[in-house]
């Protein structure tokens, strides 16, 4: 029976956080952690079972009838031949064999990697004839219509498009995108995970882009000049104070400081000006945590230890917030005793462990068989 296996990873994110839904920038890089995805026909016309290695968990259902319950990690799957349209109608029974190294819950972007890897494959043992681009679609459109997550492009396309020791620069609002080696000299990306991911993550990213719908929509009324996020000044911001509420102001304020940021952070890695960049990670988080509000204090403890620490030149919190990673930027090989210092102060604080990640820059989706 044909079988493939691909590979899809998950991601960090240098900077530009809460902006792809916002027209901005970001620079996100794929990781050499992701999803493996083994599909091989069965002889059914239309059963198909998936078993997750690491959960121990299987599941079946009959392509005839999507509607049927899955358990939470099979929404994605079931939601991702639900976003194929036309093109399920080529699909007949298999079986799916999933392994993921990407931690879940971490902010790495577990799902969007499942998701890539899963339509990748689909791609290749049923020849769907789907470029990199209507992957990247798929899988957005899944997270968005049968997961309930009203998510950016940023996810997918790093999962799809990454490729190793390099960032990508990704112009959200006309995603023409551009390839940043990711050469830090002396210094090193450190991840820490905080070990938790409070629920309140997925309401409260919604109403994240709610909040900013609203919010643009009455500078669209009051500037003509205005069609997208961004081409709203910072004056006009200040000018629109009356009509905004204060959260639509603090909202706009992050979106247009970050997507300066993120030009300013392409800047630096290219001058190779690190002191610089760590400085836009630390501001970067600043307005996460106040302007926007999805940072926690186990994020923000972190952060604030690493201020005071003069190896560390930059960190802030990494993907969605409310829990998963920080991303820093560390003098090479000389993180050590932050990191131990941290682990006791963050255990004594909080009662659970922070973990380092150790992690490179990997490529994007790849057929493996
Ligand atoms: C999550 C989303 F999936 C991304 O699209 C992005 O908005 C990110 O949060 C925050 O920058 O990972």
């Amino acid at each position: 029976m044909k079988i493939v296996k691909t590979s899809s990873p998950g991601r960090i994110n240098i900077i530009g956080e809460h902006i792809d839904y916002n027209d901005g920038y970001v620079l996100p890089a794929a990781i050499n952690l992701g999803t493996e995805i083994t599909l091989e026909l069965n002889e059914s016309a239309d059963s198909c079972t998936f078993t997750s290695r690491e959960l121990n968990e299987h599941f079946t259902i009959t392509l005839k009838n999507l509607e049927e319950y899955t358990p939470g990690w099979g929404r994605y799957l079931v939601g991702a031949i639900k976003s194929l349209g036309d093109k399920k109608e080529k699909l007949t029974g298999f079986t799916c064999e999933i392994s993921s190294k990407v931690p879940l819950g971490s902010g790495l972007s577990s799902s969007a990697s499942l998701l890539c890897s899963f339509i990748g494959a689909l791609n290749e043992l049923f020849e769907l004839g789907l470029e990199k681009m209507d992957i990247v679609n798929a899988a957005v459109n899944t997270e968005r219509k049968h997961v309930g997550v009203n998510c950016g492009i940023m996810d997918h396309f790093t999962s799809v498009m990454g490729k190793a020791d390099h960032a990508i620069f990704l112009d959200c609002l006309t995603l023409e995108y551009e390839y940043l080696p990711l050469d830090l000299s002396e210094y090193e990306l450190l991840i820490i995970n905080t070990n938790v991911s409070h629920s309140l993550d997925t309401s409260e990213y919604n109403k994240r882009r709610e909040e900013c719908g609203l919010a643009l929509l009455k500078l669209k009324e009051r500037y003509a000049e205005i069609s997208n996020f961004r081409d709203i000044t910072e004056s006009q911001l200040a000018a629109c104070k009356d009509i905004l509420t204060a959260t639509e102001f603090k909202r706009l304020s992050h979106v247009i400081t970050e997507t300066a940021r993120v030009i300013e952070a392409k800047k630096a890695i290219i001058e190779k000006n690190f002191v610089g960049l760590g400085e836009l990670l630390f501001k970067s988080h600043d307005s996460l945590n106040l302007d926007y509000e999805v940072s926690c204090e186990e994020l923000n403890f972190i952060v604030e230890r690493a201020k005071t620490d003069a190896n560390i030149l930059g960190s802030r919190m990494m993907g969605g917030g409310f829990g998963g990673c920080t991303i820093s930027i560390a003098a090479k090989g000389k993180s050590e005793d932050f990191v131990k210092e941290l682990k006791g102060a963050y255990k004594s604080q909080f009662g659970i462990n922070c973990t380092p990640l150790s992690l490179g820059i990997g490529d994007g989706l790849k057929v493996l068989s």
